[in-house]
């Protein structure tokens, strides 16, 4: 029988916390009364707050140079679901997971549904993959896979695509993410034109096979694997593609996919415009693709989206329904700690942004009051809201400290007796 941290045991680390936690909340929501807000209302937002684990991200990531797994890896999709499942049990917040295929096939999706359902885990969006060449597999996507030249081979990514869409409907998903790593390293390389045509050609005929009830979410890229041009490289491309495409076709804004310094929280805001959301990627980043922890290089740019979200639930903008998912790599961090701070950081955020007081807001920014319009939005951002997670994870009988008790849990040790360690390191992503 494999190791799960027993509720009891939660039930107890909590017990050791909750007086201070109940000091903190009744300080803090004296504090926003004098402001006008209730902190009730916040801490019932954040509870029914949800962003979804990357199954790819229970393991230890990598880079091209190398990657270090850790001790009790997870060996394949069903130690992954119970490491994702251990998350939503500490948190609260990570109900779903978003699987990538072929990474996590089965020969059983039946199993595969009943094992997520058992540990009360959910399939968010499904992830494609035709960026990499699985063993064996003729013709290659070396040269590109929707777009590519070949129509041999971009019947063969679009087959793939359907294939995850049916696996999708068996595990209960109800969305497609397309990733295509697809462009050139030198100029001339390819028609930037036509690779475009090919790419909205190819995505119709992965379009065409959509469940009524189905969403397919664009991810644009700036670059990586591709170092010149890449198909499908910003927002534009990606807003183009989903309008020709069609209503159930949305754009997935990774906020490492952008150039350093972009004004992504303006990004999120013309797509909302344009109800064309489909969510996101969360992870952060100092150069480039760092995939790193959510919140931890730049907190107040991760603010200012959810600033842009809370604005746009407030005044219900229409299509507006975006799936929250993480994506990242831990190659130096347990990854279930990474994890579960990362999915609070993102409710950190949406909390902070839930305080903004968007009616003074609003008469400062139409009274071109710069200072107090800016204040305002700083004074949200400055909310030490950590008692309103707490309280709201303690009464969905999550840890008041998920980081303390997974560690005073041993999960990770009892892991690294029940999966023996894959033999060598290797390189790469995961
Ligand atoms: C591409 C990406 C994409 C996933 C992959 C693991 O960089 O962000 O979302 O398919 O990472
Ligand atoms: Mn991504």
């Amino acid at each position: 029988m494999s190791y799960r941290i027993p509720d009891t045991f939660i039930a107890e680390h909590n017990a050791k916390l909750v007086s201070g936690l109940d000091e903190d909340y009744a300080a803090l929501g004296r504090r926003l009364e004098r402001s006008g807000v209730d902190i009730e209302t916040v801490t019932s937002k954040v509870a029914a707050f949800a962003v979804a684990v990357p199954t790819w991200g229970v393991g230890t990531g990598g880079t091209r140079f190398a990657r270090f797994p850790g001790p009790g890896e997870p060996r394949d999709i069903f130690d992954k679901l119970e490491d994702c499942a251990t998350i939503q049990q500490l948190t609260r917040a990570t109900p779903a997971c978003s699987p990538h295929f072929p990474w996590d096939e089965v020969s059983d999706h039946g199993e595969l549904a009943e094992r997520a359902k058992a540990l009360g885990v959910r399939f968010e969006a499904v992830n494609s993959n035709t960026f990499q060449d699985q063993p064996g597999q003729k013709p290659s996507y070396k040269f590109g896979s929707l777009t590519h030249s070949d129509k041999a081979v971009r019947d063969q990514a679009i087959e793939h695509n359907v294939e995850c869409i049916e696996t999708g409907r068996k595990l209960g998903s109800k969305a497609l993410t397309v990733w295509i790593a697809d462009g050139s390293n030198f100029p001339g390389q390819s028609n930037l034109n036509r690779v475009f045509d090919r790419y909205l050609e190819s995505m119709s005929a992965v379009y065409a096979q959509l469940p009524d009830d189905w969403r397919v979410f664009l991810e644009h890229k700036l670059y990586e694997p591709a170092f010149y041009s890449t198909v499908i490289s910003d927002w534009g491309s990606s807003l183009m593609a989903a309008q020709a495409l069609g209503p159930k076709a949305h754009c997935l804004v990774d906020l490492g996919h952008h150039a350093p310094n972009v004004n992504i929280e303006q990004i999120v805001c013309r797509l909302i415009h344009a109800g064309r959301l489909a969510g996101f990627h969360f992870n952060d980043s100092k150069y480039g693709d760092d995939d790193l922890d959510t919140g931890s290089i730049e907190p107040f740019r991760l603010f200012l989206v959810f600033n842009e979200l809370v604005d746009a639930e407030q005044r219900k903008a229409p299509g507006f329904d975006p799936a929250y998912m993480l994506d990242q790599s831990h190659n130096v961090t347990d990854p279930i700690e990474s994890l579960m701070a990362s999915a609070m950081e993102t409710q950190r955020a949406y909390a902070q942004a839930s305080l903004v007081d968007r009616a003074a807001l609003e008469a400062a920014q139409e009274a071109n009051d710069v200072m107090l319009a800016h204040r305002l939005l700083k004074a949200a951002f400055t909310a030490d809201v950590s008692p309103i997670l707490a309280e709201a994870r303690r009464r969905g009988q999550g840890a008041i400290d998920p980081i303390a008790a997974y560690r005073a849990s041993n999960y990770r040790a009892h892991k690294t007796k029940e999966r023996p360690a894959v033999a060598g390191s290797s390189s790469g992503i995961v």
